[in-house]
């Protein structure tokens, strides 16, 4: 009995002690409320703004080339965005129908966006401009009511006690090992600069996990600080864009330039989680600004990617790279006036949805609230289409457009929809109504 008593126990322990990790993050209402609301949104816009706008070839720029991180840091002193205007921005980007705004508070870089005590590299006390653009943001962002999310890098080319990865080795930084302790109360403490004097944020989007790929054991110490985000601000998401399945104390799993469940560019292969999803996306080809880099993704692409997010119940993060006198690219703005436009229209079919019952196709695919489910017809070159709606009743159909009906035929696989037409919208969506 003693012996029995004695095994139980030891296999207690090991449960209780095995999983503590994974299990100890139990997200608070307010988090869970959170998710919900951000599953709603669907559509955000990222912004990579740093000195590296300056050099105008993307944020990369500084490691791609080996630039000393001395001599690089001099690019500070000439960062005067004398067109940036927070209100500007917010409006443009507002009216794009986007609800939430990432901002690039410190990329690989190392330079600060914000004002913070931990680091005089930051944009008040090494720029000429002296503002704090991200309060001037987290401002605006209040004031036109739309949601703030915060990127922070977990990587730094410029910072001496900052480890070294697989990147940011030509800075000429001069000691490899870094000094971790140091490096992480830095980051800490800027964390909670971030997360106490800027208002309400709505995530913390971290990256660059994969720079210590080679060396999987580094032990980045995570939950330690998403505890510290979640103690801070309850309801702020963490999302980390370390390319795979979340891990514990993450609210959100990222996809990087691939929606949900495709990899077409190698940084997605990961399994889908319960979690909220998000995919985020450049405009054009780069994330920081890229002078040569016109080739922006036409309006049609750009509504038709946030469409196959919905359907696929990820939200989009669309990236916008600023320009170096503070301003938003012109196409950029001009893509985010039509994608509104659209947004006004078709906002009701995306917004608070959830992934359909009929899945992803090559025609297109389903959102669905309530009682109704959207059917988001993108590329079909046919009068007909049949959905797998075998267990389902629908009441009615109708293009969502106008409201004219669809016809539709039952059979005992589902039903086909007989449309008027061959579809050529961008978006041809048909609202069903189901029993
Ligand atoms: O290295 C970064 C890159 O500069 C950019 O910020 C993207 C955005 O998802 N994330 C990293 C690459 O995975």
């Amino acid at each position: 009995m003693q012996m029995k008593t004695k095994a139980l126990s030891l296999l207690l322990l090991c449960c209780l002690a095995l999983p503590l990790k994974a299990q100890s993050y139990q997200p608070t209402e307010e988090n869970l409320k959170a998710r919900q609301e951000f599953r709603d949104k669907k559509f955000g816009i990222f912004l990579h703004w740093g000195l590296y706008a300056m050099l105008a070839t993307g944020e990369w720029t500084m490691t791609n080339n080996d630039l000393n991180y001395k001599e690089y840091a001099k690019l500070a002193g000439g960062f005067y965005p004398s067109k940036f205007d927070a209100a500007k921005w917010v409006a443009a980007i507002k009216a794009s129908g986007a609800k939430y705004i990432t901002f690039t508070t410190r990329h690989h870089e190392g330079f600060s966006m914000f004002d913070t005590k931990y680091s005089d590299y930051n944009i008040v006390d090494a720029t000429p401009f002296k503002r704090d653009v991200l309060k001037e943001l987290a401002d605006e962002c209040q004031k036109q009511g739309i949601g703030l999310h915060l990127y922070y890098s977990h990587i730094d080319w410029y910072r001496e006690d900052a480890v070294w990865g697989r990147t940011g080795r030509g800075t000429g930084r001069p000691n490899p090992e870094g000094d971790w302790d140091s490096y992480y109360t830095f980051m800490n403490n800027q964390l909670t600069e971030l997360l106490t004097n800027y208002g309400p944020i709505g995530a913390i989007w971290f990256d660059g996990l994969w720079d210590q790929d080679q060396n999987p054991d580094f032990d980045w110490e995570l939950e330690e600080q998403y505890a510290l985000i979640h103690k801070l601000q309850p309801s702020c998401l963490v999302a980390n864009n370390h390319h795979s399945t979340p891990f514990p104390g993450e609210d959100v799993q990222i996809f990087e330039r691939d929606l949900p469940g495709e990899n077409t560019a190698g940084l997605s292969g990961q399994d889908i989680s319960s979690l909220p999803l998000e995919t985020c996306q450049t405009m054009n080809g780069m994330w920081g600004y890229k002078i040569t880099d016109q080739n922006y993704k036409s309006t049609k692409e750009l509504i038709q990617y946030l469409v196959g997010a919905a359907v696929k119940d990820a939200n989009l993060l669309m990236n916008i790279g600023p320009q170096p006198d503070g301003e938003l690219p012109e196409v950029a703005v001009q893509r985010l006036a039509e994608m509104g436009e659209w947004m006004k229209v078709y906002g009701e079919t995306i917004y608070g949805t959830r992934g359909g019952c009929v899945g992803p196709h090559p025609w297109g695919g389903t959102t669905q609230k309530g009682n109704k489910l959207y059917v988001h017809i993108l590329d079909l070159q046919d009068k007909a289409l049949f959905l797998p709606l075998a267990d389902k009743k629908v009441k009615k159909a109708s293009y969502f457009v106008d409201g004219k009906p669809v016809k539709f035929q039952k059979n005992q696989a589902g039903y086909t929809l007989l449309l008027n037409e061959v579809p050529t919208d961008i978006d041809t969506v048909i609202e069903l109504e189901l029993n």
